[in-house]
């Protein structure tokens, strides 16, 4: 999964992106994972990787172009918008001053323009095509782009229309940005971090959207927060009334904008996390981690992962009678630990 960090200059990117890669590779096995490989002590444990990439700030107009067609961003799967809602007089706002809000509609407004820029562009381009050669299928692109350019002069972001999955393939190598699930991450101050950041009702609004989640950091805190170890740092997050960090809250949130779920195998080999859509079946989940149990598939052995660790092996869970055989067709939950029996 690949996370593209974007916001406006002096909002928190780089600190935040330090945080989010500081500690190897921002695994998102978590916990589980570390609990499956003290029980396991494999030779090898290996988290489900994020990728981030740190836009530079949104730069003045006649520049902005380039800086959204950075491969990197328009390649991301979940735009990760950072908001600056932090007073520090040593900090130059800049837009002057602290707004979160008008930021936000700020960046907002300006994926919604660099996708009709995009749509125009190819609009053209397929009206001079069609009028040599008609062809169904650039008309029905041709349809489909005219209604999302509708959308855009409203403007509204992509992201709220509802796409059939073949529009959706149609539209996919455009890498639209308003059409990508956006986490918007509010940087907060410290006094403020114990608060609700978002009690503005003009949060609403935004909240109420499809494809956009929300959560609150402080980054500089939270920076400290990484540099500490074990009993320091629950100390200090106990301190602080964190329950989680701002790590695991942008993996998890990452996660559910996409739609997607951990599982685990486990061995002495090796313990790995791996994220796969909600509802894949275990076939193809399978097939994630070798096509050759996709295609020799025979079933999958499954067990939650809690119930795992409470037992203390996969001998214990099927005396237990807690490990279950399913077939391909078996849609693998979050958090299970699977082994999958195949033949080629
Ligand atoms: N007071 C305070 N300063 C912060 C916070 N987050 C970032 N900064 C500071 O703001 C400045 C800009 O941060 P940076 O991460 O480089 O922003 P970027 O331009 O968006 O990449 C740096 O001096 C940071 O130390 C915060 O939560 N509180
Ligand atoms: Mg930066």
């Amino acid at each position: 999964m690949e996370v593209g960090i974007l916001g406006l200059a002096a909002s928190g990117k780089s600190t935040l992106f330090k945080l989010l890669t500081g500690q190897q590779a921002a695994p998102t096995g978590g916990r589980r994972l570390d609990a499956l490989s003290a029980l396991f002590k494999p030779e090898k444990t290996t988290p489900a990787t994020v990728r981030y990439v740190d836009a530079p700030g949104i730069p003045e107009e006649h520049r902005r172009e380039a800086a959204f067609n950075l491969p990197e961003l328009r390649a991301a799967d979940v735009l990760l918008i950072v908001l600056r809602a932090f007073a520090d007089d040593a900090v130059a706002h800049p837009m002057g001053a602290v707004d979160p809000l008008r930021d936000l509609g700020f960046v907002e407004e300006e994926f919604i323009l660099q996708d009709q820029l995009v749509i125009e562009r190819r609009l053209e381009r397929l009206a001079r095509d069609l009028a040599k050669r008609k062809s169904p299928e650039l008309l029905r692109e041709q349809e489909l782009l005219g209604r999302c350019l509708a959308v855009c002069e409203r403007p509204a972001p992509l992201r709220g229309e509802t796409l059939s999955a073949d529009e959706l393939k149609v539209l996919r190598g455009f890498t639209f940005l308003s059409l990508k699930p956006m986490l918007v991450v509010l940087n907060v101050g410290e006094r403020e971090l114990a608060g609700d950041a978002f009690a503005d009702p003009g949060w609403a609004v935004w909240r109420a959207r499809p494809g956009m989640a929300f959560t609150q950091v402080c980054a500089t805190l939270e920076g400290e927060l990484a540099e500490l170890a074990g009993d320091d740092a629950a100390a200090f997050m106990a301190d602080l009334e964190l329950s989680e960090s701002a790590l695991a809250r942008v993996i998890r949130e990452s996660y559910r904008l996409l739609g997607l779920i951990s599982f685990f195998t486990v061995g002495e080999d090796e313990c790995r996390a791996w994220s796969i859509r909600a509802g894949t079946p275990a076939v193809e989940a399978g097939g994630v981690i070798h096509s050759d149990i996709g295609r020799g598939f025979i079933r999958a052995e499954v067990v939650p992962c809690d119930e795992l660790l409470a037992a203390g092996s996969l001998a214990a869970c099927r005396q237990r009678g807690t490990l279950r055989l399913e077939g391909k067709t078996y849609p693998v939950q979050d958090g299970e630990v699977v082994h999958f029996r195949f033949n080629v």
